[in-house]
């Protein structure tokens, strides 16, 4: 299989995090949203990463919809479980964890990206309010526990360390309303070389 898209993106990373737990071959395509656009448009209509070539040549895109055939693959090791309150309990907390990596996103680009002249502070104030209401919530969900569902490493922990990595690397201030208890599972996810070889590193 092959992942178009750079680690940067939290997105592109939870394909790739999860590709490497499952323990499946894959390669990286590392094209950017920014310098290689006309490139990315030829394999997604809309422009965006991940996507992800499987070995036959068919192409997914979106990354839930890229781990909803990985899971498929991966059967009993599934990250998330395929139905009933389980699931449940693992989309809810993974919809938490993807939320806060959508407001990380979208305050990044109002941050970094947009260009001076054209930045609306109320727009990043509510994106970084709507961000660390995320991070917060995801931190008050791990009192007294090691993962955010089901008491073992789920989809949701996957999602919620990498969107806290990414607020991490790109705009800190995102993130520091949570207490310990976050970066404690960002530490012990990343003690699985699995999992830290997708960090972004530049
Ligand atoms: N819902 C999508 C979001 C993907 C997404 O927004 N990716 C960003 C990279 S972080 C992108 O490609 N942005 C370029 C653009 O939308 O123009 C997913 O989960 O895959």
């Amino acid at each position: 299989m092959k992942l178009v898209g750079r680690m940067l993106s939290p997105f592109v990373r939870r394909v790739a995090a999860t590709l490497n737990l499952y323990d499946m071959e894959w390669e990286s395509w590392p094209l950017s949203t920014v310098s290689d656009m006309a490139e990315i448009l030829k394999v997604n209509p809309v422009g965006r990463v991940p996507v992800l070539y499987l070995d036959d040549g068919e192409t997914l895109v979106d990354s839930s919809a890229i781990l909803d055939h990985l899971d498929e693959l991966a059967g009993e090791r599934a990250l998330t479980p395929r139905g009933g309150p389980e699931r449940r309990a693992v989309l809810h907390a993974t919809a938490i964890a993807l939320g806060t990596a959508e407001k990380s996103v979208s305050a990044f680009y109002e941050a970094k990206r947009r260009p001076e002249a054209m930045r609306w502070p109320d727009g990043l104030a509510m994106l970084t309010a709507q961000a660390r209401g995320g991070f917060a919530a995801l931190d008050a969900m791990l009192e007294g526990r090691e993962h955010l569902a089901l008491g073992r490493l789920t989809q949701a922990d996957v999602t919620a360390v990498i969107a806290l990595e990414f607020a991490e690397t790109v705009l800190p201030e995102l993130a520091e309303n949570r207490t310990s208890r976050l970066s404690a599972l960002r530490d012990r996810l990343n003690a699985d070389p699995r999992f830290a070889g997708t960090k972004f590193t530049g």
